[in-house]
C-alpha cells in the first residue's frame, strides 16, 4: 500500500504556529462542511495550546469547541495533541487528572490522541496511553526529534521499539522546531521503519525551509503518514502546504487521493479568514535556517519577540537566541517543545536582561533540576544545579508517582462554579484563568479581546509608520523604518524625513494603554507605579503578571527572601528581598500586571 495520508494541522498546530492560537471557532465552523468531505486521515483540532489559548483570550469554552467540532466534522478523525503527564498544561498532573482529563476528550469526539513528553521520558506517557487504550481510542506516541550529543538514531529507535511495546497503536516523529534535514529525515525513518511495525507519522514544521524535502524522503523511505496545513496557515514556522504536497504526489503511487480543487476552496476561505487576526502576526514565523542552531520552535519565537517587544527589549532577540542553545546545554539537552522550550527560553530571556546568567532562576528551571519533570537526556551542569536548587536531592522515579490525587480537591474548590466535569478540568487545568473564566460564565460577562480592524496602507498592526507632520506651515514627509532600545533605555527609531536618514531618541513618560493590552493582560497597570530608585526597592526583570505576594506591609524580611511570584511567558520567578529590613509599602497585588523599573515595594534597612 502506498498512498499517503495526510493530518491537516489547519485548526490547531497551524494558528498556534503563526498567529499565536487565535484562531476562533467562529472562523472554523464555516468551512467544516468542506474540511469534512475531503478525507484526511485525520484533522488536528484540539489539544497543545488551544484549551489555554481559549480560555485566556478567546473566552470561549474549550470542551464546547470540541463538541461543536465533533458535531460539524462526523466523518473526519478527530485529532488532539496531548503533553503526556502535562496533558494541555505546563505542569505534571496526577495520574487521576490524566484519566479524566482523556476519558473527558474521547467521550468529546477525539479519535486519536498524539502524545509526547518534552523529554522523552517515556514513564510520563505511560498513564496517557493507558488511558487512551482504556477509551478504545488510538494512542499515538511521539518520538521529540532533537539533535544534540546525547541523541542519535540508535536512541530514537530504541525510543520507538518501547512506545510500541506500551501499546501505542502509530508512532510519529515530532519536529517541532524543523530540525530535520532531508537526508537526516531518510536516515531516521529508514531505521524505524526497519525496526518498528507500526504505522510512522511524520510532523515537520518548515521553519528552515526543509519540510517539503524531508517529507518527499520520508515517503520514499517508507512513511505513509504527514502533517500539512492548508495553504493559508503554511510555511515558515508552520508546516508545508496541505495543497503542495497533494500536487506533488499526484499520479505517483504515492497519491493522497485528495481533490486539489476542493482543498484550494478551502485555502481561499483561509486566506479571507486570516487577514482578520493580523494583530498576531509576527516578524518572526517566517523562513529562518537559525532554527537549526537555536532549535526554537516556531510557537515560542513568535512569544519570545512579544515578550521582547513588551520590554521594550527586541533588539536582545538574537542575543536571546544565541542563549537558548547553552542554556539547553546547561539543562542535558531537553528537546525544545512545550513546557522545555518555555522553562529555556524564559530563562535565557532572565539571563540576558538581567546581565548576569542565573542571577534569577525561574520556579521551573528549579523543579526541572531536582527532577519534577523527568529525567533529563544528558547531564546537568553541576554549577547551575548547586546555584539554583543546591543540596536539594534529586528525584530519580516517575515524577507522578510522588503527586496526590487531584480531582476531588478540585470539585471540592471549583463547587458550584463548576457545572460539569468538564468544568472540573478546566479548572484543573488552569486554576487562575479557569476559574475566572468560569466566573464570568456565571455573571455573563465573557468578553473575547478584541480584534483590531485590518490595518491601512502605510500602517502596520494598525501603528502609524508613515505620515506628514506639518509644523510653521511646512511638511516632512516621515516614515519610521525601525527601532530599537538604546544603551540607556531610550527607545531609538530609526526614521526617514524627506528622504534623509535620521535617529531620534525617546524617552517614554506616560502610555495610554491599548484595547489589545487592556484585554490580553488583565489587571494591566502599566506605568501607574514609580520607578525603583533605591537599594530597597524591590522590581522585576520580566514584565508579567504577579502570582503571589509573599509578605505583608510591616513584615521583616531577609536579604535574598523570596517577597513576590511574577508569571512571565507562562514561568513563574520568585523576586528576592534586595536587602533586608522591613516591608513599609506594597505598590502591587495578587494580578497586577508589572513591568520592569516599576517600584513594587519598598523594604527599608533596620
Ligand atoms: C504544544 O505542546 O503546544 C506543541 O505544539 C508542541
Amino acid at each position: 500500500m502506498s498512498r499517503v495520508h495526510i493530518t491537516d494541522t489547519i485548526l490547531r498546530d497551524a494558528h498556534q504556529s503563526l498567529i499565536a492560537t487565535r484562531l476562533r471557532t467562529e472562523d472554523m465552523l464555516p468551512i467544516c462542511p468542506e474540511l469534512d468531505k475531503v478525507g484526511y486521515w485525520s484533522l488536528e483540532v484540539w489539544g497543545g495550546a488551544t484549551f489555554d489559548s481559549c480560555l485566556r483570550f478567546l473566552k470561549e469554552d474549550p470542551w464546547q469547541r470540541l463538541a461543536r467540532l465533533r458535531e460539524a466534522l462526523p466523518n473526519t478523525r478527530l485529532q488532539m495533541l496531548l503533553r503526556g503527564q502535562n496533558l494541555v498544561g505546563y505542569r505534571h498532573y496526577p495520574d487521576d487528572v490524566v484519566q479524566a482529563f482523556v476519558q473527558q476528550a474521547a467521550a468529546g469526539g477525539i479519535d486519536v490522541f498524539r502524545i509526547f513528553d518534552a523529554l522523552n521520558d517515556l514513564r510520563n506517557l505511560r498513564a496517557a496511553i493507558e488511558a487512551v487504550k482504556g477509551a478504545d481510542k488510538h494512542a499515538q506516541g511521539a518520538i521529540c526529534y532533537t539533535v544534540s550529543p546525547v541523541h542519535n538514531i540508535a536512541t530514537f529507535v530504541a525510543q520507538a521499539k518501547e512506545l510500541e511495546a506500551m501499546g501505542c497503536d502509530s508512532l510519529v516523529i515530532k519536529d517541532m522546531a524543523g530540525l530535520l534535514t532531508p537526508f537526516a529525515t531518510a536516515e531516521l525513518v529508514s531505521a524505524l521503519v526497519d525496526s518498528v511495525s507500526l504505522p510512522l507519522h511524520l510532523h515537520t514544521h518548515s521553519t528552515a525551509g526543509l519540510a517539503s524535502m524531508c517529507h518527499l524522503k520520508a515517503i520514499e523511505c517508507g512513511c505513509r503518514h504527514i502533517d500539512t496545513a492548508i495553504s493559508a496557515f503554511a510555511g515558515g514556522s508552520s508546516h508545508e502546504p496541505t495543497e503542495s504536497m497533494v500536487a506533488a504526489l499526484k499520479d505517483t503511487p504515492f497519491d493522497t487521493g485528495l481533490d486539489l480543487e476542493l482543498l484550494q476552496m478551502i485555502g481561499f476561505y483561509f486566506r479571507d479568514v486570516r487577514g482578520k487576526y493580523a494583530q498576531f502576526e509576527s516578524d518572526y514565523t517566517g523562513v529562518d535556517t537559525r532554527v537549526q542552531l537555536n532549535q526554537v520552535p516556531g510557537g515560542m519565537i513568535s512569544n519570545l519577540a512579544n515578550q521582547l517587544r513588551d520590554q521594550g527589549a527586541l533588539t536582545a532577540m538574537n542575543e536571546v537566541l544565541a542563549e537558548i542553545p547553552r542554556v539547553r546545554r546547561d539543562l542535558g539537552y531537553p528537546p525544545l517543545v512545550t513546557p522545555t522550550s518555555q522553562i529555556v527560553g524564559t530563562q535565557a530571556v532572565l539571563n540576558v536582561l538581567t546581565g548576569e546568567r542565573y542571577k534569577n532562576i525561574t520556579n521551573e528551571v528549579k523543579l526541572y533540576l531536582e527532577g519534577r519533570y523527568g529525567q533529563p537526556p544528558g547531564s546537568i551542569n553541576g554549577s547551575v544545579r548547586q546555584l539554583a536548587i543546591g543540596n536539594t536531592p534529586v528525584i530519580e522515579g516517575r515524577p507522578a508517582d510522588l503527586l496526590p490525587e487531584e480531582m476531588e480537591r478540585f470539585k471540592q474548590e471549583i463547587g458550584d462554579l463548576a457545572q460539569s466535569e468538564e468544568d472540573v478540568l478546566t479548572y484543573a487545568m488552569f486554576p487562575e484563568i479557569g476559574r475566572t473564566f468560569l466566573q464570568e460564565r456565571a455573571a455573563g460577562t465573557l468578553q473575547p479581546e478584541p480584534l483590531n480592524p485590518p490595518p491601512e496602507h502605510g500602517q502596520k498592526g494598525g501603528v502609524p509608520i508613515e505620515f506628514n507632520i506639518t509644523r510653521h506651515g511646512e511638511t516632512y514627509n516621515v516614515r519610521v523604518s525601525g527601532s530599537g532600545l538604546h544603551p540607556d533605555g531610550q527607545r531609538l527609531f530609526h526614521v526617514y524625513v524627506d528622504g534623509l536618514q535620521e535617529e531620534l531618541l525617546l524617552e517614554t513618560l506616560s502610555e495610554a494603554p491599548t484595547p489589545q493590552d487592556e484585554a490580553t493582560v488583565p489587571g494591566k497597570k502599566t506605568g501607574s507605579r514609580p520607578k525603583a530608585t533605591a537599594p530597597g526597592h524591590v522590581t522585576t526583570s520580566m514584565p508579567g503578571t504577579i502570582v503571589e505576594v509573599l509578605v505583608e506591609t510591616g513584615q521583616q524580611v531577609a536579604a535574598k527572601e523570596p517577597v513576590l511570584v511574577v508569571e512571565a511567558m507562562k514561568m513563574e520567578t520568585e523576586i528576592v528581598a534586595p536587602i533586608g529590613g522591613k516591608v513599609t509599602t506594597l505598590h502591587v497585588a495578587k494580578g497586577d500586571y508589572v513591568t520592569p523599573e516599576e517600584r513594587l515595594l519598598e523594604i527599608e534597612s533596620n
